[in-house]
Formats: C-alpha cells, sequence, structure tokens
C-alpha cells in the first residue's frame, strides 16, 4: 500500500490537499481518488438532490425553533474544512485510544496526526467552547468501507446539538435540578443513565430529541412515516439511539443520537447544561425521498441525472426516473494477499477505485481461505462493473481488470 502511495504521489514525501501541504506518514493511505473529492462540495450546488435535502432539514430547524421574536435559533455551519486532527475526531468526544474507529482500515490519514474527518461531530466539542448552544453541522464525511450501491468513500452529514439550562428545562417554581451528586444510573427504557444527571432532566431532554427527529421524519415523508428508535451505543452520548425508517419493505437507519457525555461539556467549558446530538446520513435521506438507487449517482455530471432535479425547490416532490439501466460486467480476480503489514480488504477496495473509479458498482469478497501449507491467505474478489451512462465492451472491462491486477502485484500481492 505504501509502494502504491508512493507511486501516486511520486518523489516527494509531501501530499497537497487543499492547498495545504501535509507531510506523508506510516500512517498517510489518503487515495489520489478520495483526495478528488476534497472542495466538490456537491452538497451546497443548488438545485443538486443532497442540496435540497440538507436545505428541508435545515428550514425545519428554522422553523421548529425559535426566539421570542420569531428569529431561529439554530445556526448553519456547512464551511469547515474537511481535513481535521485526531484530537477533534476522536479524543475531544472520549473516542477511546484503542477504538476500532480509529483504525488506519476504517480512516483515511493525511498523517498520523491529520485525516480526512470521518463524521461532522468532529466539529462539535470546538463549536461548543466558541459559545454556540444550538447548531447545525453541514459537510463531507469520508471512510474507508465497502463497495455496494448504498457505500461510497465520500457521503455527508447533518449534525446538530442543542444545549438547555435549567431554566430552559423546568418551569421557574419546579424544585427540579439537571444535576445530582448521587451515583444513580437508574435505567431509562433499557439503558443506563450518565450518573450526573437527574432522572427528570434526562427524560425531558430524550422527550425534545425524539420529538424533533420524528418530527423530520413527518416532514420528510409524511405524517404516516413508519419509525422505530433501536438503542445503541457511541462514545459520545448516552443513552444512545438509532432511528429507522421503514422504506420500501426495509427498515433503514438514518441516524444516530443521544445525551452527551457531559465531560464533553465540562471539556469545553459549559457545566450548567444538558445537551443533546445527532448525525444523520443525507444520502440515505435521498435515496429513500427521491428513489435513487445508487449512491454513486450523486456524483453524476450526467445531465439525464441532474436534469430531473434542475430549478427544483425543497419542497417540491420529485421521484427519480432511472436513467436506463446498462449491463453489468462480472469479473473475479484472486490473489495471495502481501506477507508484509497489514492487508485489508479496504485496502483493495482504495485500489480498485482508485483505478476504476465509479465503474465499478460493486465489490465482494466471495472467496478467503489460508493455505495449509505455508499459510499464505488468498482472497477472491468479484467486481462488478456498471457505468452509469453507457454500456461496456467487454474489452474495456478487461483492460481495467488487467490494471487492478498490475497494481495488486505492485502491492505485493500474487495473481493466482
Ligand atoms: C456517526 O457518525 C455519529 N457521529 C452520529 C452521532 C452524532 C451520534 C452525534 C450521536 C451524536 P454513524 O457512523 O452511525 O454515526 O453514522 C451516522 C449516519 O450516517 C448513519 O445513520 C447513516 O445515515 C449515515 N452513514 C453512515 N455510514 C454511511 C455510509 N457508508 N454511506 C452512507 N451513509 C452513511
Ligand atoms: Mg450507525
Amino acid at each position: 500500500n505504501k509502494r502504491l502511495l508512493s507511486k501516486l504521489h511520486p518523489k516527494t514525501n509531501d501530499i497537497v490537499l487543499l492547498n495545504k501541504s501535509y507531510l506523508k506518514d506510516e500512517y498517510s493511505n489518503v487515495t489520489q481518488k478520495v483526495s478528488g473529492f476534497l472542495g466538490r462540495n456537491i452538497f451546497l450546488q443548488p438545485s443538486h438532490p443532497l442540496s435540497l435535502v440538507r436545505q428541508r432539514i435545515v428550514n425545519h430547524f428554522y422553523k421548529s425553533f425559535v426566539t421570542r421574536r420569531g428569529n431561529p435559533v439554530f445556526s448553519v455551519h456547512d464551511n469547515l474544512q474537511p481535513i481535521v486532527n485526531t484530537t477533534q475526531n476522536f479524543d475531544s468526544l472520549l473516542i477511546p485510544e484503542n477504538h476500532p474507529s480509529r483504525s488506519k482500515s476504517d480512516c483515511y490519514y493525511i498523517n498520523k496526526n491529520y485525516l480526512l474527518r470521518a463524521h461532522m461531530t468532529a466539529h462539535q466539542s470546538e463549536l461548543i467552547q466558541s459559545g454556540l448552544n444550538n447548531f447545525l453541522i453541514i459537510g463531507d464525511v469520508y471512510r474507508r468501507d465497502e463497495i455496494d450501491r448504498t457505500h461510497y468513500p465520500v457521503f455527508h452529514q447533518v449534525d446538530a446539538v442543542r444545549l438547555l439550562s435549567r431554566e430552559q428545562l423546568f418551569s421557574k417554581d419546579d424544585n427540579l435540578n439537571i444535576f445530582e451528586e448521587g451515583n444513580n444510573t437508574a435505567f431509562t427504557g433499557n439503558q443506563e443513565k450518565q450518573a450526573c444527571h437527574s432522572l427528570e432532566a434526562v427524560k425531558l431532554i430524550e422527550y425534545e430529541l425524539k420529538q424533533t427527529l420524528h418530527g423530520l421524519a413527518k416532514e420528510l415523508f409524511g405524517d404516516h412515516v413508519k419509525y422505530r428508535w433501536v438503542d445503541t451505543t457511541f462514545p459520545f452520548t448516552q443513552p444512545s439511539w438509532e432511528l429507522e425508517i421503514y422504506h420500501v419493505s426495509e427498515w433503514i437507519e438514518v441516524l444516530g443520537c443521544g445525551i452527551m457525555q457531559q465531560a464533553i461539556l465540562n471539556n469545553a467549558g459549559v457545566n450548567n447544561k444538558i445537551g443533546w446530538a445527532f448525525g444523520l446520513g443525507l444520502e440515505r435521506l435521498a435515496m429513500c425521498l427521491y428513489k435513487i438507487p445508487d449512491i454513486r449517482l450523486f456524483w453524476s455530471n450526467d445531465s439525464g441525472f441532474l436534469n430531473q432535479f434542475k430549478s427544483k425547490n425543497p419542497n417540491d416532490s420529485i421521484t427519480y426516473i432511472p436513467i436506463s439501466q446498462y449491463p453489468q460486467c462480472k469479473n473475479d480476480l484472486s490473489f495471495w494477499i502481501p506477507t508484509t503489514g497489514h492487508f485489508s480488504s479496504n485496502d483493495f477496495y482504495d485500489l480498485a477505485r482508485n483505478i476504476a473509479g465509479d465503474l465499478i458498482e460493486q465489490i465482494q469478497l466471495i472467496d478467503e481461505f489460508t493455505h495449509p501449507k505455508n499459510g499464505k491467505i488468498s482472497h477472491c474478489y468479484r467486481i462488478t462493473y456498471r457505468h452509469m451512462e453507457k454500456t461496456l465492451t467487454q474489452d474495456e472491462v478487461n483492460m481495467i481488470h488487467k490494471k487492478i491486477e498490475e497494481s495488486v502485484k505492485e502491492m505485493g500481492g500474487t495473481i493466482r
């Protein structure tokens, strides 16, 4: 992988991203393909489907929370740089040192200290520190992940934070508090609350959080939207939930949320408020809302796609009519994985994406075995090729497939 990277950025030990130069080290794994997404800002392009959903969500928050004078309470932050340090992405959110989400096989690292943000939550702590109480954070996030119709190395998230004081939570003459000394981690539903919080405060803000998000789901999918709350865990919230929406005969996870760990607020200099937070995926919502079948389409410059959203308003009802689907072409590739270094399937996904880009619809690891004598490990991947805008010829596919083979060899793999 190192060899692959030095080939992509020859001669120098620097990598330049968004006009800044970074020193590479053994962590660096940002590919050329992925760095090409930086600064594209498709979620801000007028009448791009991601932009339409973004505006609808923002409008929902502007409408739902207003000051006595009728002004929106939430501020929107959608121009924060996607390059963050590990303190922002992990430490500030209490993500432990050995947590799997920090691993090189899951993140795009620029070097040991900097990475492409893996979630918008990376900015939460510093915005609280700057004195904000109600805000939305919107932007592009980057993860090394599988390759199929719902996963892409870059996608978009909307995060939100709302902090509430005792006075906002309870009526003046109530004798209730947000905090208590005790070590009461009583069950709230089937999850424990944080010991420092009173059950009354937790229940009130859980109610507000769920009302707000159910309201958003109704706003997007109609009053009769079928939804459910699923208990989960995040290092930065407790208790935590996921919201799932029932869409075309399956439950789809659209967001994670919860009551913020009090230590995050305390570390940011706020010790008299309690907060809720959530993070949702724009692609998931847009795919459900407009019936967009493949996540690659969001990056398409094809007029057959973009024109269907052109000069539409956020509240228009739009159903995407698929441009005719061109045939798939499947090719398998088996190789002995490199014996040096840590090889993960995500390394192969990145390598293939880097060469074939959006011509790949899906890659599946279909077989894996260890040689009984020499202990070498073999992987077999099935690559599904499909162009979004034309029919691929077998020759074209063979050429690309060959290049992927070459690249596997350069990485230290042995084609079988
Ligand atoms: C997070 O990223 C948390 N930061 C969310 C959060 C924020 C929780 C604040 C609590 C408080 P998660 O990895 O589950 O969680 O991603 C959140 C949402 O992003 C998912 O529900 C999904 O809608 C979307 N998402 C996640 N991975 C992908 C992917 N590979 N492709 C498209 N959308 C994705
Ligand atoms: Mg999740």
